[in-house]
């Protein structure tokens, strides 16, 4: 569970409880080498007959985790089980040493994130009164890939896992990197929280309150480090050491190694999650290829990081999705549940529930992405035109300066600290895209109004053909649905750019994530910015937009543009302004291709 959750059951544990309904104990469970990890137990007073056990693995704090759990069991849809929350190695008072995403078999002794889980579902259905042997794991984030590995080598009790926003992969498409870009403030804060002390005693605290002027006062990522004192941290040591996608990333790369499972598995993710929207779509995907069981199953809502937890979910920053989507969630995962842990319900899930937000409608799919799914192009054209017609002309680009010393933000300012309470981390990939699509450093295309709902269901992906005058750089691509002018029951949303789908690749890693290579200057050269999947319908009388940018600052550290071997030991002279150009010829069609179903 991310720390912003963490805020959040620690104020649900603050509201008035039935004390007389829970019965609290806890207990040093040993694992397979000796090390002892703290766990709390929370069960449900005066029920006859056995209970189903629900585990909440994780590195925030198992007190709070359960004390909210099982206090709001009712309104998280979790009633009727025994509760159980563990601090896992290393963290809080558990012993052990915390080893951020434990790759398997890494620790004392060959134990991991998945031994312990087993070594503690057999204490538990050994030791729990009341139990009915059968067990369930659920987390979200950090706590959702927790869950996810509990499903390799699983115990027999283990019935049903639910991860929720899995980090996936730290490097392609999570929390610290994207195809190759640093997630700088992300990467920074989330270390210094977690690897500053083992119990989120030390809070990050950049010297400024827009930390976009902070990250920005510092020439290079060296120089940020040392002014903080990030080299004592081991994550910040992998990012530093290990910038490029190698076997310490692979090692953390669940759908790598977490491919196949017995264990009923339903995989959660938010559309605009943003820390791990990656993770849960690529997890389910590994699963899927060899799942002929049956047991495998993906739910998507139009959601931040977590927001089905705890929220009625019926809107993100501005935009409303007509039905409380975080209730619509919960009863499933009662439903999912109950099934597995009670023996309730006909056990019949559909394989892909995902919330399409532009209709604001909930749509079941028998295959994720549907079979019936068409991939369509949509060309940039002259005038800043966008179409599914192809150009036709030998020449034509657009182009503009990418400068490292003044960056594109990545959400309006000030850009407060990632976790702090009046940050507005959580919407920003909602926000409305007007604030930056003036800027000289920011292309635009745009089709003219949609004479038809164009329903996206699958991928997306962009295929840039360009060039820099320097010999590196970052392509941001954002795909985007701009409102019409006039919305009547909502004149405020009038124009509004909502970025559908959006992300950045490092283009250096063009032909090899593991090996990097320059840029050739002046050359038109091919990049592909993989921009994930989503379920959403562009509605006729809107126009789909895609902006190109070469920065998101400072959530994302800014490229040199001049190739260096490490970007993390770059000078503050390789920091350089380039000229990027991006073509749309028949040549050279630079496009973004969109998987399209029948509405
Ligand atoms: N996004 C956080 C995280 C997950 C996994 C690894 C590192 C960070 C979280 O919210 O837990």
């Amino acid at each position: 569970m991310l720390p912003s959750l963490v805020l959040l059951t620690v104020a649900l544990a603050q509201q008035p409880m039935q004390d007389s309904a829970y019965t609290r104990t806890e207990a040093m469970i040993p694992m397979r080498d000796g090390v002892k990890l703290h766990t709390v137990i929370v069960a449900p007073r005066g029920t006859t007959g056995s209970l189903g056990i629900l585990m909440d693995r994780t590195p925030y704090g198992a007190d709070g985790a359960a004390a909210g759990a099982a206090r709001n069991a009712g309104y998280l849809g979790l009633s009727g089980l025994i509760i159980v929350a563990q601090d896992i190695r290393g963290r809080f008072t558990s012993e052990g040493t915390f080893a951020m995403n434990r790759p398997p078999h890494s620790g004392p002794q060959g134990t991991d994130e998945s031994t312990d889980t087993y070594d503690t579902i057999d204490w538990l259905v050994k030791n729990v009164p009341g139990n009915n042997g059968r067990v369930g794991v659920f987390g979200i984030s950090y706590p959702g890939w927790l869950t996810a590995v509990a499903g390799i080598g699983a115990h027999p009790a283990l019935k049903a896992i639910s991860p929720q926003a899995p980090m996936g992969d730290a490097w392609m498409g999570d929390d610290f990197f994207h195809q190759g870009a640093f997630r700088q403030s992300y990467g920074l804060e989330y270390s210094w929280m977690m690897e500053a002390s083992p119990d989120l005693s030390v809070t990050p605290s950049p010297a400024r309150f827009d930390t976009y002027e902070w990250y920005r006062s510092f020439p290079t990522l060296g120089a940020l480090a040392a002014a903080v004192g990030a080299e004592q941290w081991p994550t910040w040591r992998h990012f530093a050491e290990h910038p490029a996608y190698d076997s310490v990333w692979r090692a953390r790369s669940l759908p790598r190694y977490f491919t196949h499972t017995t264990v009923p598995t339903l995989t959660v993710g938010g559309w605009w999650d943003q820390e791990d929207e990656y993770g849960p779509l690529a997890s389910y995907a590994a699963l899927e290829r060899t799942d002929t069981a049956g047991v495998n199953f993906l739910v998507m809502g139009p959601w931040y990081h977590g927001q089905w937890f705890a929220d009625s979910a019926t809107a993100l920053g501005n935009i409303r999705f007509g039905r409380p989507t975080g209730v619509d969630f919960r009863a499933l995962q009662t439903r999912w549940f109950a099934y597995w842990l009670k023996g309730e319900g006909d056990g019949k899930f559909p394989e892909a529930t995902v919330f399409d937000a532009g209709t604001n409608e909930w749509r079941s799919f028998d295959r994720w992405p549907p079979a019936a799914a068409q991939t369509k192009h949509l060309f940039f054209r002259e005038n800043g035109g966008l179409s599914f017609d192809p150009p036709t002309a030998a020449t034509g680009a657009d182009q503009y300066v990418s400068d490292p010393a003044h960056p594109v933000p990545y959400r309006p300012r000030p850009v407060e600290r990632t976790y702090s309470p009046p940050s507005r981390w959580r919407r920003w990939e909602t926000e409305d895209q007007r604030f930056v699509d003036g800027r000289p450093d920011v292309l635009t295309w745009q089709t003219a109004p949609l004479t038809a709902d164009v329903t996206v269901a699958g991928n997306v992906v962009a295929h840039l053909f360009a060039a820099t005058t320097g010999s590196d750089a970052d392509w941001v691509v954002k795909l985007i649905d701009v409102y019409p002018d006039t919305i009547p029951d909502r004149p405020g949303m009038g124009g509004y750019e909502l970025m559908v789908t959006g992300d950045v690749m490092r283009g250096r890693y063009r032909n090899s994530w593991e090996h990097p290579q320059p840029i050739p200057a002046n050359q038109v050269t091919p990049f592909t910015v993989d921009l994930h999947q989503q379920a959403y319908t562009f509605r006729k009388g809107h126009r789909i937009m895609v902006q190109v940018q070469s920065t998101w600052f400072p959530l994302y550290d800014r490229n040199p543009q001049t190739f260096v071997p490490n970007i993390f030991r770059a000078t503050a002279a390789d920091y350089r302004a380039a000229t990027h150009r991006v073509y749309r010829t028949a040549r050279h069609p630079s496009n973004v291709t969109i998987d399209v179903v029948s509405p």
